[in-house]
């Protein structure tokens, strides 16, 4: 099959089931090219969480499928790929959640998104990258637990007066930044603006213009009358950029800014999902009732 019989083939098959399909700025681009919606994993929930539709096909890793799922309990959501994991998500186990807890009895939990949802159900606040100052900013305490991205916690910290007891956790991808990678793409394009996600280090951030979830850093671009950016985060979002400012250019960062787990969901895998109609998320139901809880609190502060 062609790519333009597999798209009519999506789309047949998303008609027959009523199905939307949602796609992370992490994707590849085909795969956005088939999506109803591109976004965040915060956006694409709420998305999930709006939409009439009773089969969402959730293309991104795991934790966002299982963000959707936990805010739409009553639809099918499929992730057309089941080993698309996270491995900051997988550096927090529930386990290691309660111990820290019992460490520090009576400090309130703030959880990153890219999380597990039976983390999330152990947690009282999620957060994105977009919104976590504001989240632990909202909170009573003055001590907070930061779990699991060290660097998106260490960047937290840099702005709030709150103390925050931070996990180890990180995002391979993003944590292989090296300052060293800045000065050389700095030197190639010296009248770039630079971009980068938080879950880079700190000594990376240090050197941007700019710091910003996926989202942020997609308005930054678009309200910007600058022409160039050099773009610090998963080079998924490239495609977003260019499709949305075709009059402006766009370098990465790093070649390592590659996202194995996000490339996994390929257009033939969508198409699959929807001719099998897997792999479904299913998840306990009493840890759907505590992570909700956990997301609709963030859902308040924002
Ligand atoms: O929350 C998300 O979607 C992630 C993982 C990154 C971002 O900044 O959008």
């Amino acid at each position: 099959m062609d790519k333009q019989e597999i798209f009519d083939r999506i789309k047949q098959l998303k008609k027959k089931h009523n199905a939307i399909i949602l796609a992370h700025n992490y994707q590849v681009g085909d795969v956005q090219d088939v999506a109803d919606f591109v976004g965040d994993s915060f956006g694409l929930s709420q998305k999930a969480a709006q939409t009439d539709a009773d089969v969402i096909v959730f293309c991104g890793v795991k934790f966002m499928a299982e963000s959707a799922k936990i805010l739409s309990p009553d639809k099918t959501v499929l992730l057309p790929n089941a080993n698309a994991g996270c491995p900051l998500a997988d550096m927090l186990s529930v386990q290691q959640l309660r111990q820290l807890k019992q460490q520090y009895p009576g400090v309130p939990v703030v959880t990153y998104v890219n999380s597990t949802a039976a983390v999330k159900a152990e947690s009282d606040i999620c957060c994105t990258s977009s919104n976590a100052l504001k989240v632990v900013n909202s909170l009573e305490a003055d001590t907070v637990i930061f779990a699991p991205d060290k660097n998106l916690g260490h960047y937290v910290q840099q702005h709030t007066d709150k103390k925050l007891i931070i996990w180890d956790g990180f995002c391979p991808t993003h944590n292989s930044l090296k300052p060293e990678d800045v000065e050389l793409i700095k030197s190639n394009y010296p009248q770039a603006e630079i971009l980068i996600h938080p879950e880079a280090p700190a000594e990376v951030l240090e050197k941007a213009d700019f710091v910003g979830s996926t989202g942020q850093i997609l308005s930054y671009v678009r309200d910007s009358s600058r022409k160039e950016f050099i773009i610090g985060t998963e080079q998924g979002i490239l495609h977003t950029l260019r499709v949305q400012n075709p009059d402006k250019k766009f370098y990465l960062l790093s070649k390592k800014l590659l996202c194995t787990n996000m490339k996994k969901i390929t257009l033939e895998s969508v198409l699959h999902a929807l001719e099998t109609m897997t792999t479904e998320i299913v998840l306990p139901q009493d840890v759907m009732t505590k992570a909700k809880r956990a997301l609709d609190r963030m859902l308040q502060v924002v």
